[in-house]
This record gives C-alpha cells, structure tokens and sequence, in this order.
C-alpha cells in the first residue's frame, strides 16, 4: 500500500513527541532525495526553480544591458538571440509553469484538504526528478553554446536551419513536461479522493479548485507541445517533411499545435495566481470571499474557454479572415470571467477591516498588474490593433505584465502567506513590505515604457534600435535594476529568518484554512488528528461579530464533539 494512506492507527501513541516536524533533525541528504513527503518534495521543487529563475535572471539582464545604447555592441547578434530564447525558456518552463503548482501545491493541497500526503507519493517524487533532468538538459544546452529559435521553436527555422542546439532543448521542455503532466495527475486524483469528511467540493478553498482546475488544463494541454515537439525533431533529426514547405510540410501547421498548447499554457501560469490571491485577500480583510460560487465557476471558464483562443497568436501567420473573427470574439469573451474575478476580490475588500501586510500587498500588487496585463490582452485580441502590435515590445509587456506582475506577484505573496507553515519562522515584516513595493514600482519602471515604445513599433528580438527608442529602453533597463533588487531582497531577509526570525505560532494570521489546524511546520503525517470540516470556506468575520442562528449551534456541537474525545 502506498504511504499516503496512512491511517491513525499505524502512528504511534504519542505523536507530539515522536515528530518534531518534517524538517526534523537527523535527516540526510539521502532521505531527502528519496523522499515521498509531499512537503520535503515542495522543498526541493523551491531551491530548483529558485536556481532556474536566477538563471533566466541573469540571462535577460545581459540583454537589458545591451539594449542600453541603440548599437549592438555589448554581444553579437547571434549571443543575443541565444540570450533571449534561454530567457524565455527558462522562464517559462523551468519557473512559470511549475512555479506554484509544484511548490506551494505540492506542500499545501493535502494540508488544505485534511490528507496526510497526495494520492501517488512516488510520482509525486519522479515529477522533481524529471524537472530536474529536463533542467540538466537546458544546463546542457546553456553550457554547449544555447539555442536561437526564440522559446517558441518556430519552424522551419528551427526544424531546419537553426545551426544552435534545438534538439537538446526540445528534450529539456519536453522531459520537464511530462513531470508536469505527472503531478497534474497526482492533483487530480488527490482532490478527487482524499478530501476530510465534510469537505465538499463547494467547501474547498480557491487555492484547491485552482490546482485542481490547472491539472485538468496541464493534462490536455501538455501532450499536444510534446507532440508539436517531436514532431519539429523529426523533421530536423530524420527530414521527415512535416513543416517545411519545400518538402511538402505546412510551417503553419506547427503554430497551431504550439498555440495549442502555449495559450492554455497563460492559464497554467495564471490559474494558481489567482488561487493564492484569493486566499490571501479575505485573510487579510477579515472578509468572505466576495461570490464563492462564482469564483469556481470562473475558473472552469477561463480552463475550458482557454482552449479555444490559441488563433490570436496567429493573426499575422495567413490565418483566413474568419478564424481571425471568431478567435478575437472569443479572446474577448474569455475576459469575461478573468474579470469577474477581479471584480470579486475588490469586493471582498468592501467593508473589510483591512490590514496591509506583505502578502497583502503582493496581492494588491498582482490585482493592479494582472488587470494592466488583461486589459491590454483586449487591445490584441482586436484585430486592427494586433496587426499593428504583433511582435513589438507591446506584446512582450503585455504578458509580462500578466505573467510577471501576476504569477510571480502572488508567488511572492503566497511565500509570505505561508512562509511561517512551511518553516515555523516569521519572515520580517518591514523588510517585507519594503521588497513588495519596491517590486511594484520596479516591474511598473520596467514594462510600462516597453508599451510605448512598441505601440511606436519598437519590433520584439532585436540587439540594435533608432536611437529615438533609447529612452525607453534607458528606463526599461533602470527599472529592471529596481526590481532585480526587489527580487534578492526576499532572497536574503527569508534566509535570515530561518535562524533569526521570531518563532510563528500555528496560525499567526488567524486564517480559517485546514493548513492553519496542524503545527508550524506541520509533522510528517500532517495532522495529528485527521479534521473533519463543518463550516464553508471563507469564514472570517469582522472583529466583535458574534455568531448566531444554526452556525453557532455547529460550533458549539463541534466544540462538544471535541472535548468528549
Ligand atoms: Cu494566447
């Protein structure tokens, strides 16, 4: 039998000292790379895809120093375009996808639904270890010289005549992929089948539906890229003909599959945000979140519209007028639900007593940035504009902002929210609140000229630009400095907390969530009594609210059920 399904009787009596948490004392460096503990695998997920993403940092920062001065004179042409594909790649499959999904997923999906670990433990620990064999071949290709096809592989340029390392960076995303598809899986039938008793599906916190709902679009999204993949690896290791139209193929034909793919893939990165965000925010106003229902419900929108959208990317590539028409229509209507749930966090703000600590405002700052990154997203999806914008800095601030100023904003909050579960350490708070608006200001100096300067038709992917685009890139490259210190901030003040940082209770925020009824950090069997769950989600009440009606009854039934065990 797997080791997930513990049950009460296979621990020891006295659980309170037989476990002094998962980090406990006298663990190898063995035992952690065997480990099935969901919460040690988390771990181990974080400093991986803290690696990457200081990688893909210190890629896109040589570009920002190039772009500089107007000449290319800081990396030849060929350097540059092998910089900016590491960036994008790395980024994007090495950081993005995974980001909340394998870390904070993985350590809190069991601890927010009442289990003691995810269905399949053992998968749980091949997906890190196939994200770090797909990160050793991106190392790999780093090492042996990069890649140049843009992280997209368009063919047939990169199925024929890219002279750099394609290969081995397709088998990089597409082995990280399958540990993707993996721990989609694992979500999937842990929600299904591991949830407390009284934990109906209407009961599960944002953060759980948006696990759940991203697994279902990494499981039918991910094997179309492998496919797209193997088959541009085909084309370029056998010279089966399948893109390249002096054999017959259709290059066209590739875009689809990758869009296929990549669009869905903005929810992916998107998905968890926006659970973490709504967990953080009626926390921290001491609110129900505004419209639950309506919440899920967006989100199985935005999962299944999602898929229907892939053609805006290719507005420019041929695409006949009509499927142009009917993917803008759709574009737009898949803002709909987007934005039915940033009307429903401002809501939940309505009367709250709010208090503004760091994970509070990493979440104002995703609400802020995330809208910018949407609202833009209109502009493109309306045809005329897009024809314009295609391939300018407008498009690449544009999904920064969505995915920068939204994903790695509720990232940072989601690290601050739940840094005191995971270590049983309070990060400081000041330096805290300083490095989210430090972050906030930094990204904003650092994406909102690149709208101007490409809605002035700046093109994406070049080295070298008239000198009258020089001041945006000037504070472009300025602003990525700002939050390039916003970014190591966190980096040294969490590690200083490990040691020095002031002992955090269970719950320090006084959250409702089930995560918050086990011990900071939660021992390795996660609860030392399995909770049942009686109450809906949400449950935070203004201070000097006094309970009535039939809820004070099940709070003082359950209070009576507690002290006769
Ligand atoms: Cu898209």
């Amino acid at each position: 039998m797997s080791d997930a399904v513990l049950d009460d009787t296979s621990l020891p009596h006295d659980v309170s000292t037989f476990d002094k948490g998962y980090l406990g004392d006298g663990h190898t460096l063995r035992s952690w790379l065997l480990t099935t503990d969901h919460k040690r695998i988390a771990i181990l997920y974080a400093l991986t895809l803290t690696i990457f993403f200081f990688i893909g940092g210190v890629a896109i920062a040589l570009v920002r120093i190039e772009l500089v001065p107007p000449a290319q004179d800081f990396v030849t042409a060929d350097e540059y375009n092998r910089l900016f594909t590491l960036h994008g790649i790395i980024m994007v499959w090495f950081f993005l996808v995974p980001s909340i999904p394998a870390t904070f997923g993985n350590f809190l999906l069991p601890l927010m639904i009442g289990a003691r670990d995810l269905a399949f433990p053992r998968l749980n620990l091949f997906s890190w270890y196939l994200t770090v064999i797909g990160g050793a071949f991106t190392v790999y290709v780093l090492l042996a010289g990069g890649v140049d096809t843009g992280w997209t592989f368009y063919t047939p340029y990169s199925s024929i005549y890219s002279n750099s390392h394609v290969i081995a960076a397709a088998i990089a995303v597409f082995v990280a992929g399958f540990g993707t598809i993996a721990t989609g899986i694992n979500f999937i039938v842990t929600t299904h089948t591991m949830r407390a008793p009284g934990l109906t599906w209407f009961r599960l916190p944002l953060f759980v539906w948006a696990m759940y709902t991203v697994s279902v679009v990494i499981i039918l999204a991910t094997p179309v890229l492998a496919m797209a993949l193997t088959l541009m690896m085909a084309e370029r290791f056998f010279g089966v003909p399948i893109f390249n139209p002096q054999g017959g193929g259709d290059p066209i034909l590739f875009q689809h599959l990758f869009w296929f793919y990549s669009h869905p893939a903005v929810y992916i990165m998107i998905l968890p945000a926006m659970g973490v965000v709504s967990e953080v925010i009626p926390c921290f106003a001491r609110r129900r979140l505004f419209g639950y229902d309506f919440m899920v419900y967006a989100l199985v929108a935005i999962s299944v519209v999602g898929f229907f959208v892939w053609g805006h990317h290719m507005f420019v590539s041929g695409e006949s007028p009509y499927a142009n028409l009917v993917f803008s229509f759709l574009s737009f209507v898949v803002a709909v639900p987007s934005a039915i749930k940033v009307f429903n966090w401002t809501a939940t703000l309505y009367r709250g007593q709010i208090t503004y600590e760091a994970p509070m405002l990493y979440a104002f700052g995703f609400v802020g940035l995330f809208t910018m990154g949407g609202l833009t997203g209109l502009f493109l999806a309306s045809i005329p504009i897009d024809v314009q914008a295609t391939d300018t800095y407008f498009v690449i601030a544009h999904f920064h902002y969505v995915m920068v100023g939204g994903t790695v904003s509720a990232f940072f909050a989601a690290l601050h929210f739940w840094w005191s579960k995971i270590t049983g350490r309070m990060y400081p708070e000041t330096w805290a609140r300083f490095a989210a608006v430090l972050m906030y200001f930094g990204f904003n100096f650092t994406f909102f000229p690149q709208f101007i300067m490409g809605w002035a038709g700046m093109p994406r992917r070049y080295g070298s630009y008239p000198p009258e685009f020089q001041i945006y890139h000037v504070l472009s490259s300025a602003g990525a400095v700002v939050l390039a210190a916003a970014y190591l901030m966190p980096l040294g003040y969490l590690t200083w907390s490990l040691r020095w940082g002031r002992r955090a209770g269970d719950n320090p925020w006084g959250a409702t969530g089930l995560e918050w009824q086990t011990s900071s950090p939660p021992p390795t069997h996660n609860f030392d009594k399995l909770p049942t769950v009686e109450r809906a989600p949400y449950d935070y009440h203004p201070e000097g609210y006094v309970e009535t009606g039939e809820a004070a009854r099940t709070i003082e039934a359950s209070q009576k059920g507690g002290e006769q065990e």
